[in-house]
């Protein structure tokens, strides 16, 4: 695969890059992205319509399942090569900071070190009266959601909805990694969401190089704005070896 030598250039020199991830870069996992019809008894949802406070208030059975059935989906999709490229780049960078919108943890089993997760993981559960996280609880198929072993309030998957506030802590290190980077890789985000949205345009002010790797864009050099159509899983590896070819 051919790659715009300027970008593979700034890749080599840069000393701190910052990336921004979206469920296309998991997709080659075999987890749907929001954009893809939901599949079999989803289909008649959208994710907006599930993934909010209102959503669950109004039917948590139906919020609850929902989520154990993307853990389910997660817990057997496995990192794929742009996952494990991502993790590699930490190798040959001074200061990787990697921020993902996913909530499927797959950048911690690929191997990167210490993912910004702003909207959560779906592998973590919490009170949604405490907000603390629950480990275990009484599993019971007729009272969904499972209650707290506190306080007997249900129990919610440990993601930000929307509506919801970001964590503050991870929302202010993705905007420091964002305005103080040299490249800026945003891949597999139609970047609808805020503000995790607003982060390339972010660095591209404080006057990053900007790639945005994705299969709708249209494939183009302008720099310090890269566009790239092509899928992570298999741009991902080739930027790494365009780059250090050793
Ligand atoms: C907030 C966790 C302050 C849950 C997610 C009105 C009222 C309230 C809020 C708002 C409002 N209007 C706007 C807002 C803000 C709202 C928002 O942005 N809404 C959008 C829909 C307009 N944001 C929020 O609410 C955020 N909080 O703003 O708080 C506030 C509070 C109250 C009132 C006002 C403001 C919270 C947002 C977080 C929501 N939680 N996830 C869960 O997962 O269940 S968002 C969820 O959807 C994901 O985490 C992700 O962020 C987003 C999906 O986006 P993508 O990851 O980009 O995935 P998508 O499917 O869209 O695109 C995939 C892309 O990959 C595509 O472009 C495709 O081409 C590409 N692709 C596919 N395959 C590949 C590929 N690319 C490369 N390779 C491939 N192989």
């Amino acid at each position: 695969m051919e790659i715009d030598t300027g970008l593979v250039e700034v890749l080599q020199h840069a000393r701190h890059v910052a990336v921004l991830t979206g469920a296309g870069v998991s997709a080659e996992s075999g987890i749907p992205t929001f954009r893809d019809a939901q599949t079999g008894m989803w289909a008649r949802f959208s994710p907006e319509d599930l993934a909010s406070p209102e959503a669950f208030r109004r039917n948590p059975q139906l919020v609850w399942e929902w989520y154990a059935w993307r853990r389910e989906l997660v817990a057997h999709a496995v990192p794929n090569p742009g996952h494990l490229a991502l993790a590699e780049l930490e190798r040959h960078v001074p200061r990787i900071t990697l921020i993902t919108q996913n909530v499927d943890g797959l950048h911690q089993r690929a191997g990167s070190s210490a993912p910004i997760e702003l909207h959560g993981n779906i592998g973590r559960v919490t009170c949604s009266v405490e907000g603390t996280v629950v480990d275990r609880w009484a599993a019971s198929a007729d009272d969904l959601p499972p209650r707290c072993p506190r306080c007997g309030a249900y129990l919610r998957p440990d993601v930000v909805w929307f509506g919801e506030l970001l964590p503050a802590a991870a929302l202010a290190a993705a905007w420091e990694a964002a305005q103080s980077c040299d490249l800026f890789l945003s891949v597999g985000t139609s970047g609808l969401v805020e503000p995790a949205a607003s982060l390339p345009r972010l660095a591209l002010q404080a006057g990053a190089t900007v790639a945005v790797i994705n299969l709708d864009v249209t494939t183009a050099a302008r720099p310090p704005l890269y566009t790239i159509n092509a899928p992570s899983g298999v741009l991902l590896p080739a930027l790494l070896r365009a780059a250090w070819p050793g």
